[in-house]
């Protein structure tokens, strides 16, 4: 009998996949339905789905070599993702915090540059790092009650999985601003308006959609493809890398006293009192 440690390697090795406690992977006519499943938290991503995110990206999606692609969904029929998972986030300090920035980060980056179309189908709220997660896909089809914001100011942050750079990307500095600075949600309508989603479906249809994108894609010259992705994000490799200015500024605003208040204020259901420190 193997003990526990060396089970799981074992595992790994056979199946390419970890024992994924809040993922879901499965395989729909040559694409990968990647489903992120804590519908009771709204799918928030706490560390365990981060380890997992990292896993799935950099062990399973890359050795999946059939796949014509992935859409990146969240369980139920409320939320995508409705953000990182706050109430991890109490008490954490600025060194971890940009730790974890950098790692979301590193995730996200796995997912613009995979060579293969990544869709989000957003089914609800895309909140956050769930908005951030939605950014960082090749496309993004949004059911008629997907909800998009930023709201990381009113927990006293910023955005720390790349938003800030990408949110620019997507509709353009005036409303990115905007939109990071009031934390406002906006609906699917809106959200079609600014060129931050590519289609708009019926609430239900969001997968399938993006099935049918994928498998489109999937008759096209497979090298080209990887090269509209290369090419694509090249366009954005500025010369001041605002992806680093963003993992020291998160770190920053983690470390201020505002933050704990957003944060604890969150989890104990009451308005944020802050104090600019
Ligand atoms: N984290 C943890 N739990 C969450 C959550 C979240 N982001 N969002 C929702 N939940 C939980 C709720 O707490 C509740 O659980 P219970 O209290 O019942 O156990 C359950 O999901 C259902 O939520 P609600 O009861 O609130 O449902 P409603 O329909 O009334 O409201 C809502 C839905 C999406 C409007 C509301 O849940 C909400 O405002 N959620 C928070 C949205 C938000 O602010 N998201 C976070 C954005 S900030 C970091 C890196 C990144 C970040 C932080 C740190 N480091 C590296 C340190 C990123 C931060 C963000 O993403």
């Amino acid at each position: 009998m193997l003990l526990p440690i060396f089970a799981a390697n074992f595992k790994k090795i056979n199946n390419n996949i970890m024992d994924y406690k809040n993922l879901e992977v499965k395989n729909s006519s040559g694409i990968i339905i990647l489903t992120i499943n804590r519908e009771k938290a709204l799918n928030a991503l706490n560390d365990q789905t981060m380890i997992e995110l990292h896993d799935f990206f950099t062990n399973v999606a890359p050795r999946r070599k059939k796949a014509k692609g992935i859409v990146i969904t969240g369980a139920g029929e409320k939320s995508f993702v409705a953000g990182a998972d706050i109430k991890e986030f109490v008490g954490m300090d600025e060194k971890a915090a940009m730790k974890l920035a950098k790692r979301g980060q590193d995730i996200f980056f796995m997912i613009e540059r995979f060579p293969k179309p990544i869709i989000a189908a957003v089914n609800g709220f895309a909140l956050g790092g769930g908005c951030e997660l939605a950014m960082a896909c090749h496309m993004r089809i949004a059911s008629e009650k997907a909800r998009f914001g930023q709201p990381e100011v009113n927990l006293g942050i910023i955005p720390g999985y790349g938003g800030t750079q990408r949110l620019i990307q997507h509709v353009g500095k005036g409303k990115a601003i905007e939109l990071m600075m009031t934390g406002d949600m906006i609906g699917a309508a809106e959200a079609k308006g600014l060129g931050l989603v590519n289609h708009v479906v019926p609430h239900g249809e969001s997968v399938k959609k993006a099935k049918e994108i994928i498998k489109k894609i999937g008759t096209k010259a497979p090298i080209a493809i990887g090269k509209v992705v290369e090419c694509a994000n090249a366009y954005f490799n500025g010369v001041i890398d605002g992806y680093s200015v963003e993992v020291e500024e998160f770190g920053t605003c983690a470390n201020s006293e505002d933050f704990k208040e957003g944060a604890s204020a969150f989890a104990e259901r009451r308005a944020a009192k802050f104090q600019g420190k």
